[in-house]
């Protein structure tokens, strides 16, 4: 069935049957190709069946389907001309993991981030009736995303504005971990409200029959338990339609439903219930773990594979915890990303000292400036890419008044296979430029630990930015002595400085070999920089090569440049990291050599220096 589908038009002349089938035969090609390159893969086959019913009902791509962050989207793309492709999902140069507009005309919106498609919905209406044309807007948002406050603001302007769309509630109680906040309690609270109908429903006629009476007190419980479990909607104090809950799985009553309100002026909510992971048992067992996967054998008895050997951020995680059982004002904060950000064995232990704020990074921060300014340590553990949401924070709430807030920047660098959504290749720019805050980047999961307890004690705001991937574990209690705005002499050298940190020290090591003549640096301390060391270096007639997982534009190569400049001092410099463009799909290995910031990368740009190492073509 699926071979014969070229685009969504075709799902129009399926018969029900076949529709059910076609149903069956994507979960069974997204577990396949997924089993290979790894994904979302929970998120996407709880979607399978809404993704069909919207293509049946609505024209894409002359309608727009909005899927909140992407991630759930692979029914979609199978759907939307891209099967023969779909194997390269993730992969460089492949198909993207989140709907992009440049990949496809039925890709709406480009996404990866949560809680952005409302807001493109209204834009979407806006230009729609701005232009006099009739097409449909849905979008398709998590009750994760839900939590997100871009959404519940575009929310509040949609009802006010009454603009004509649909949003569907995607509701499987989710987000990556199980969802938060006073709205997913509400939600709890329609489908129990949603159950007791049903059941009622079917004891009304029962009863009837038995004894009017009882009928009569059943039904004034009725309005009780009703008044107990559901308040007066919220959707309806934001003058927007609510329908629902409905079962996500039951095609039939999607596409009869879907069919019936698609002309419904104003805008509408339909809150559908899906069970993430539906149709692969072990996913559904365990969404956590399969929210996303790398790749994992077909065999239903095996686990997925999260890659062996400890990441950073489990590194990050062990430390707050030994340093939270010391300091009982240690208190940490997580926008939605408690697995992620290895905060799992924390939140155990020290839960009224945790808190996951749902997908809400400018919550998380400002929080933290809440919790310091209440006397607490908060420590805010966040990827790069999503502190790019909390700017403002940062640098209103956070460093204006010199606020100790720690932010443990996890995925620092670019990710690889989520792409340029999620790459974190922008925070030292953003950073760099706000007064009082401190860049620290550890080179290990050793001097990552010592980090963060130096941060705890050095006052004011501190950013310590570590790379997705592994690291060498290391023994509990160990606290490692780190002098403080001092950066590291790796190797000695006498010619060319490398001034590398975090995931690049390593391949700067290996450029160098044994070659006398090259210096390998830990420059740990992005900000302030070690200028000692710098004037040192740059006094002595030593070149300078500055190696970076991080843009070029404002990153630390530019810090350099400034620093030289502010002591006077002449150097010749080189700078290696991202070129002005967005960095693509890949694995970590792939984008590091097409940037040219991995050994061979480096080794190239010491030979552009001058340093040629004799025997070698290259370097
Ligand atoms: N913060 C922001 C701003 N965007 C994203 N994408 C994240 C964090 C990380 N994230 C995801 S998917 C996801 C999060 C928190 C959960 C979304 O839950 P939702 O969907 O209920 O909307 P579900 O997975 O089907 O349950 C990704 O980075 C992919």
């Amino acid at each position: 069935m699926l071979e014969k589908i070229r685009g969504p038009e075709d799902l129009k002349r399926l018969s029900e049957e076949e529709l059910i089938e076609l149903v069956g035969e994507l979960r069974s090609e997204i577990i396949r190709v997924v089993s290979q390159t790894g994904g979302h893969l929970a998120s996407s086959l709880g979607a399978v069946e809404l993704v069909v019913a919207l293509h049946r009902v609505f024209s894409s791509p002359r309608d727009k389907i909005l899927f909140d962050v992407g991630h759930q989207a692979y029914a979609h793309k199978l759907l939307t001309g891209r099967r023969e492709r779909f194997e390269t999902l993730r992969q460089y140069g492949g198909i993207a993991g989140f709907t992009k507009v440049s990949e496809s005309e039925h890709d709406a919106i480009t996404v990866g981030h949560a809680s952005t498609s409302l807001a493109s919905a209204l834009g979407y209406a806006l230009a729609r009736d701005a232009q006099g044309e009739d097409y449909k807007i849905v979008a398709v948002i998590g009750d994760g995303a839900l939590t997100g406050g871009m959404a519940l603001a575009a929310l509040n302007k949609i009802g006010e504005l009454q603009k004509d769309m649909l949003i569907v509630l995607n509701d499987n109680e989710m987000s990556i971990s199980p969802n938060v906040g006073a709205l997913n309690r509400y939600f709890r609270t329609l489908q129990v409200q949603s159950w007791f109908q049903d059941a009622e429903a079917r004891g009304k006629r029962v009863l009837e029959r038995i004894s009017p009476r009882l009928y009569e007190f059943a039904d004034r419980a009725k309005e009780a338990t009703r008044l107990l479990f559901a308040p007066e909607n919220p959707f309806h104090a934001w003058r927007i339609r609510y329908l629902g809950p409905v079962d996500g799985h039951n095609l039939k009553e999607l596409i009869y439903l879907l069919d019936h309100i698609k002309d419904l002026k104003g805008p509408t909510i339909l809150h559908v219930v899906t069970k993430k992971g539906y149709g692969y048992k072990l996913a559904e067992k365990d969404p956590v773990k399969w929210h996303g996967v790398g790749p994992f054998p077909l065999d239903p008895d095996a686990a997925p594979q999260k890659g062996k050997g400890y990441s950073w951020s489990l590194a990050f995680g062990d430390a707050l915890i030994e340093l939270a059982e010391e300091d009982p004002r240690i208190f940490a904060i997580t926008p939605a990303m408690r697995e992620g950000s290895g905060l799992s064995e924390y939140a155990e232990r020290f839960p009224e000292r945790y808190v996951d704020v749902g997908i809400a990074e400018e919550v998380a921060v400002t929080t933290g400036a809440g919790l310091a300014l209440g006397g607490m340590k908060p420590v805010v553990a966040i990827y790069s890419t999503f502190l790019q949401r909390a700017v403002d924070q940062v640098i209103h709430d956070v460093a204006l008044e010199n606020l100790d807030v720690i932010f443990a920047i996890d995925r620092a660098g670019v990710v690889g296979a989520d792409g340029p959504t999620h790459h974190g290749v922008f925070d030292i720019s953003i950073l760099r430029a706000i007064p009082n805050l401190k860049i620290l980047a550890p080179k290990d999961a050793a001097e990552l630990r010592a980090m963060l307890k130096a941060a705890l004690s050095v006052g004011g705001p501190v950013a310590i930015r570590y790379p997705r991937g592994k690291t060498a574990p290391v023994e509990r209690g160990t606290w490692p002595a780190i002098e403080w705005g001092r950066w590291e002499v790796v190797k000695e050298g006498s010619e060319v400085a490398i001034l590398a940190f975090g995931a690049t020290l390593g391949y700067a090591l290996a450029a160098a070999g044994d070659d006398p003549r090259v210096m390998v640096v830990n420059a740990r301390f992005i900000k302030p920089l070690d200028e000692a060391m710098l004037a040192e270096l740059a006094g002595r007639g030593m070149k300078i090569l500055t190696v970076e997982d991080h843009q070029l534009a404002g990153g630390f190569g530019s810090a350099v440049l400034e620093a030289l400049e502010r002591m006077g001092k002449k150097a010749e410099v080189k700078r290696l990291g991202y070129p002005d463009r967005f960095m693509p799909q890949g694995t970590q290995a792939q984008l590091h050599a097409l940037a040219g910031i991995d050994a061979a990368g480096i080794r190239s740009a010491l030979a552009e220096l001058g340093v040629v190492r004799l025997g070698t073509k290259s370097a």
